[in-house]
């Protein structure tokens, strides 16, 4: 399933997860468009990374199965994630194909008549002139359809997205809806649109639904009782948009929402009018068994984890997360800071900011109503310290802000002093290695000092806001331990870990820290090479969640902050 809940009761909806046909362009020895045979099987969802022989196979993979037709209905076909590019074709006609792992896609085929109906899709996670966003990199981009899949029976008019928005007006909520109807019909068509919240019924009359473009509907359900959102207390409620013609009801969308409201004020930021401080990690989704197509139950441990050590927030670096990873951080109670997909990309690559620009309305417009996430960000350690970066990040981060005026906007910068993009955020976030990349312990605290320094003055563009230590840690190789403490030994991660959250935990002008990184994760080759087990070893538990001896420092600096947090006045 795509998402933790039904989604739909009224559409016919199924998963398309199991086992299917596969084969890779290695195997291949014919010519066609598509393949003539399939002599391998896969699951749906995974990487083929999983499977002996294919632990490194960067190219195109064809992953085949059926799916049902039915009369007067259109196939709407809806993608967790395929990395990196999936084509869909259906009866071998293709019917669309979408770029970048990290967020959903769908691809609605009407007329295809009852019965049984083949389906394939080309799945390519190769690097080069077409790929802006998924290159060599610091994380690896695995290759297959790793998010799951839904086919969905849609009528001729049917609801394509619903985005809500709660509003917080003097101690009372309301809950502005905006809606985006479509038909694949010819004719436009009217139907009558209705909103259902814990038992709150919101009647928005009829409306008709032209071929094209979405019709877009608004509604507002006022005067709500109901308890907000935070992590310490997540209470979600069902919403249900619902399509009737005449009496019937022929089409509905089921989404959860949360009742809260985020904003930055000074150097607070202060969730549902409260001051809120962020104590998490930045984690991958990576994992030693799974890959990138970590199973919900997976997720859950590493939640439950971050709980155990005092946490309650996420960075989901670098890229928009799966939907059921967000749906748990809702149920869970944890502050979600998600990120589109650039980590340190080339503008000068052909497809780059165009393949970002797009990824990152795709995460706002699918992930918009998860109270989870307080803060929207991307561009990590990109070219923030130049004119052409600047007017990069002035479109990205403009785009979000006109997608979305109600959470505030971030960028990870690693400029310091050359950064000339912190007046175009809300909240100002460093990715700093004082002990790591240069520097030793001691040098941790005269740094962020001297930074904090620069930042008060009016050049530096960040002065007066809010500011998330992004990135900070060291590496350590899983089970290498010896006194000496010398880099790359568990002990001196301890180190570096424990006089870091001394510091930023202790700041009074920090609002959040996120520890890199949760886990260790698998990096591509190339020029990362050097890294060793061609991992990133910075985690604070290995690939397989195995506990680093960090794991007790990080526990103990992170619960002392909430016992001192907890006493100290707002
Ligand atoms: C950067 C980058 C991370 C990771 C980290 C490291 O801050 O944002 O993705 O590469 O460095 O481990 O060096």
């Amino acid at each position: 399933m795509l998402r933790l809940f039904d989604t739909h009761e009224v559409r016919s909806a199924d998963t398309l997860d199991g086992v299917w046909d596969f084969t890779t362009a290695a195997d291949r020895t014919d010519r066609r468009k598509l393949p003539a045979d399939y002599p391998r099987k896969i699951l749906v969802p995974s990487g083929w990374e999983q499977i002996p022989g294919l632990e490194n196979y960067r190219g195109r993979g064809w992953l085949r199965t059926t799916v049902c037709g039915r009369e007067g209905k259109a196939l709407r076909l809806v993608f967790g994630g395929v990395s990196h590019t999936g084509t869909v074709y259906v009866d071998g006609k293709e019917y669309g194909g979408h770029y970048d792992a990290f967020t959903p896609w769908d691809v609605v085929i009407p007329g295809l008549g009852s019965g049984s109906h083949e389906l394939v899709v080309e799945v390519d996670n190769t690097f080069g002139e077409h790929s802006g966003l998924h290159k060599e990199n610091d994380y690896y981009t695995y290759g297959g359809i790793t998010r799951p899949v839904e086919a969905q029976w849609v009528p001729e008019v049917y609801i394509d997205r619903v985005f809500a928005t709660p509003v917080r007006r003097g101690g009372t909520w309301r809950l502005d809806v905006r809606l985006l109807l479509r038909t694949w019909g010819a004719q436009a068509v009217s139907r009558r649109v209705t909103l259902q919240l814990d038992g709150t019924e919101c009647d928005l009359g009829e409306c008709t639904i032209e071929p094209g473009p979405a019709t877009e509907v608004r509604g507002r359900i006022t005067d709500l009782d109901v308890e907000p959102w935070s992590p310490a207390d997540p209470k979600l409620y069902f919403l249900r948009a619902a399509l009737l013609d005449g009496k019937e009801t022929v089409d509905d969308c089921i989404d959860r929402v949360g009742f809260r409201e985020i904003k930055c004020r000074g150097r607070k930021i202060l969730l549902n009018g409260e001051p809120i401080r962020l104590r998490g990690y930045n984690r991958h989704e990576d994992h030693g068994q799974f890959g990138c197509a970590i199973p919900p139950e997976a997720m859950a441990c590493d939640l439950h984890i971050l709980r155990d050590l005092g946490c309650n927030f996420v960075r989901t670096c670098h890229y928009p997360n799966d939907m059921r990873f967000l749906d748990l951080c809702d149920e869970m109670g944890f502050a979600v800071w998600e990120e589109s997909h650039a980590r340190q990309v080339d503008f000068d690559h052909p497809r780059c900011v165009e393949q970002l620009l797009v990824n990152t309305r795709e995460m706002v417009e699918w992930h918009w109503n998860r109270p989870s996430i307080l803060m929207w960000g991307s561009l990590n350690e990109c070219e923030s310290d130049t004119p052409r970066g600047r007017k990069v990040h002035a479109d990205v981060l403009g785009l979000i802000k006109e997608l979305d005026p109600h959470r505030p906007v971030t960028f990870a910068s690693n400029k310091q002093k050359r950064d000339r993009c912190l007046d175009l955020v809300d909240i100002v976030s460093w990715n700093r290695y004082d002990a790591w990349y240069g520097g030793a312990v001691d040098n941790i605290e005269p740094a962020i000092k001297d930074a904090f320094k620069w930042l008060a003055s009016d050049a530096s563009g960040g002065k007066g806001k809010p500011v998330i230590m992004s990135e900070f840690g060291a590496g350590a190789i899983p089970g290498w331990r010896n006194p000496n403490r010398q880099r790359w030994t568990e002990e001196y991660q301890c180190d570096v870990l424990d006089e870091s959250l001394r510091v930023y935990l202790n700041h009074k002008n920090i609002s959040g820290v996120a520890i890199w990184q949760y886990c260790d994760c698998r990096i591509t080759g190339g020029l990362w090479n050097r890294r060793p087990r061609t991992m990133n070893n910075k985690g604070t538990v290995d690939e397989h969640r195995r506990r680093k001896l960090a794991y007790d420092v990080v526990r103990r600096r992170m619960h002392e902050a909430i016992e001192r947090w907890e006493k100290t006045p707002r």
